[in-house]
């Protein structure tokens, strides 16, 4: 029976085109962990709109990130997706949350400092969404009692928050929400740019090699994998000294199942040409049925909105039943029926 799994919540914001970073990080975590979990994978439009989005833009990518969940191995009848403005209790319950939530703990967080610093002085300016982001992430997770959140790296410090403010409240009125955990997988866990290697993989990014897209055609791939900045070593070493190759290492170990001691015995004394070439064509092999998959998906909008109907229902239904008991412990009135 569903209702005696634990359960996973997951989000990712439809801010722009998926990278890899978002698909080994997330993405590829959640469809492992389908069968053993009840799971809540939500398209978390609210997150994408701290920052400015071009409506036509958001619509669009918002139902071509259902259907990359899917073509990447996500079953409908199997887990609830939904889009998160669809489901209101998420905002309602941030409300709450963010009086239970210290501006100074928001304002340290790394993911809050790099974006601020990315949008100060220019005509959009900080937002105090970009501020509440945690929060908001905080209420995704505690309406849906999360067990586990399959996440990258970058959002472990988004995940500590939760905990904090979930425990603070449960010390504050009585136990409310579950504490969730983490759950950051062991390889892929933090995709660096291939450009600047020492910082995360952005589908934001201003400059488009330092991604890849999982709807990169083959070409493009291949361009981008031999145009990224590895050294002058000259040696493919799993090493903080070499964070390009690393990276790529890491990318070549997740495609292909190879350890990375294997990858470095493969390609000893031979320079980063060949190894560049594997690990495109690794790449071009993971993504290519997926993005047959979206391109047929994406045409068939009545079987994507059905999911998300059904979606909304499911969520809806277990969201509102935790945002009941918070409003009641605040001490809210409750609704006349
Ligand atoms: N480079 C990465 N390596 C591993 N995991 C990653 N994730 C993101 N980048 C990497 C994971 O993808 C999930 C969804 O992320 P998100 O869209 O909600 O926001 P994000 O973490 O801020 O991702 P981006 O690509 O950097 O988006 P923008 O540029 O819009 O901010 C999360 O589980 C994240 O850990």
């Amino acid at each position: 029976m569903s209702d005696e799994k634990k359960v996973i919540f997951s989000g990712i914001q439809p801010s722009g085109e998926l990278t890899i970073g978002n698909y080994f990080g997330a993405l590829k975590n959640w469809v492992k962990l389908q069968d053993e979990y009840d799971c809540y994978y939500c398209v978390v439009d609210l997150h994408a709109i701290t920052v400015r989005q071009e409506p036509k833009d958001l619509r669009r990518r918002t139902l071509e990130l259902l259907a990359t969940y899917i073509a990447a191995g996500i079953d409908p009848e199997k887990n609830t997706m939904f889009i998160q403005s669809h489901v209101s209790a998420h905002a309602e319950a941030q409300w709450i949350l963010n009086c239970f939530t210290y501006v100074g703990e928001l304002s340290r967080m790394t993911q809050f400092k790099d974006k601020s610093k990315k949008y100060e002085g220019n005509d959009v300016g900080v937002g105090a969404g970009l501020l509440n982001y945690p929060v908001l992430m905080a209420a995704d997770i505690l309406l849906y009692q999360a067990d586990l959140v399959p996440v990258g790296k970058d959002q472990t410090q988004h995940l500590e928050i939760t905990r904090n403010i979930a425990e603070r409240f449960n010390t504050l009125y009585s136990p409310t929400f579950k504490i969730p955990e983490g759950y950051i997988p062991e390889k892929g866990a933090k995709i660096m740019s291939l450009q600047e290697p020492t910082k995360k993989m952005s589908k934001s990014s201003d400059n488009p090699n330092s991604f890849i897209l999982i709807m990169d055609p083959p070409d493009v791939i291949r361009k981008k994998i031999s145009r990224a900045i590895t050294d002058s070593i000259g040696v493919v070493k799993y090493s903080d000294e070499q964070p390009g190759v690393k990276n790529l290492m890491n990318i070549l170990s997740i495609t292909t199942g190879m350890a990375v001691e294997e990858i470095e015995k493969k390609y000893d004394g031979q320079g980063y040409a060949q190894f560049k070439k594997d690990v495109a064509e690794a790449l071009v092999n993971e993504l290519e049925p997926i993005q047959t998959k979206v391109k047929e998906l994406v045409n068939d909008k009545t079987y994507l909105e059905e999911i998300l109907k059904k979606g909304e229902q499911k969520a809806s239904y277990v969201a509102n039943k935790t945002l009941s008991k918070m409003m009641k412990k605040v001490g809210f009135i409750p609704k006349f029926k």
